[in-house]
């Protein structure tokens, strides 16, 4: 059950992480209805939103000769390429047109500078630049998060893990996620919740 101290963090279901978009996640659409569902549930849902320049970093297109789902050193770690997505202002970047955008309470747009990623809703890619989200749930008095939506693996993941460090108490429903899966991210990013005392349930 829902408790006035929880809120649902739904992550990234935008169109370009959908099936026909520029970086889709398989499936990625079959988990709105349940989506949708648990909104209405929860006293308080957030909404991300992948947000990116067109010059970003994390363009394997900015990277001359480099492919796709390639890794190159950046000044915070190693950071993944992705085919060019959630251009600001375009239609790939606009939540999924089934998603119940009208209840979220607060939409949190993430990786808009240039130079640096943000998978997690809390830290860009450096682990210590603040999306300031962890001060808006506090300041609302919510210690209890559910994280659902895209993609489990990397924004999810990342998400879940900033909030347990931030001390949340943290669960993830895998159903209402579906994960890229690149090189084993999957299984790494389950095991690392698990680590953290992420609660992973079905
Ligand atoms: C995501 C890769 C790049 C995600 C965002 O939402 O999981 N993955 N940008
Ligand atoms: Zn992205």
């Amino acid at each position: 059950m829902a408790e006035p101290q929880d809120a649902l963090i739904v992550i990234d279901i935008q169109n370009d992480f959908c099936p026909g978009g520029a970086l889709a996640v398989a499936g990625g659409d079959e988990i709105l209805p349940q989506v949708n569902a648990l909104m209405a549930q929860f006293p308080v849902s957030v909404l991300t939103q992948d947000w990116h320049p067109e010059n970003h970093s994390s363009f394997a297109a900015n990277h001359p000769g480099a492919a796709p789902f390639s890794q190159v050193p950046m000044p915070y770690g190693m950071q993944t390429l992705w085919p060019s997505h959630c251009v600001q202002g375009s239609e790939g970047a606009d939540f999924h047109p089934g998603l119940d955008v009208e209840r979220a309470e607060l939409i949190l747009r993430k990786g808009f500078r240039p130079g640096i990623d943000s998978y997690s809703a809390f830290f860009e890619n450096d682990r210590s630049t603040a999306t300031g989200l962890a001060g808006y749930l506090r300041e609302r008095g919510i210690t209890r998060l559910t994280f659902v939506g895209l993609a489990l693996d990397f924004c999810v993941g990342w998400s879940a893990l900033d909030a347990a460090r931030l001390g949340f108490e943290v669960r993830v429903i895998e159903s209402a996620c579906r994960a890229i899966d690149l090189d084993g991210s999957l299984e790494a990013a389950r095991a690392a919740m698990r680590a953290a005392g992420v609660e992973l349930s079905a």
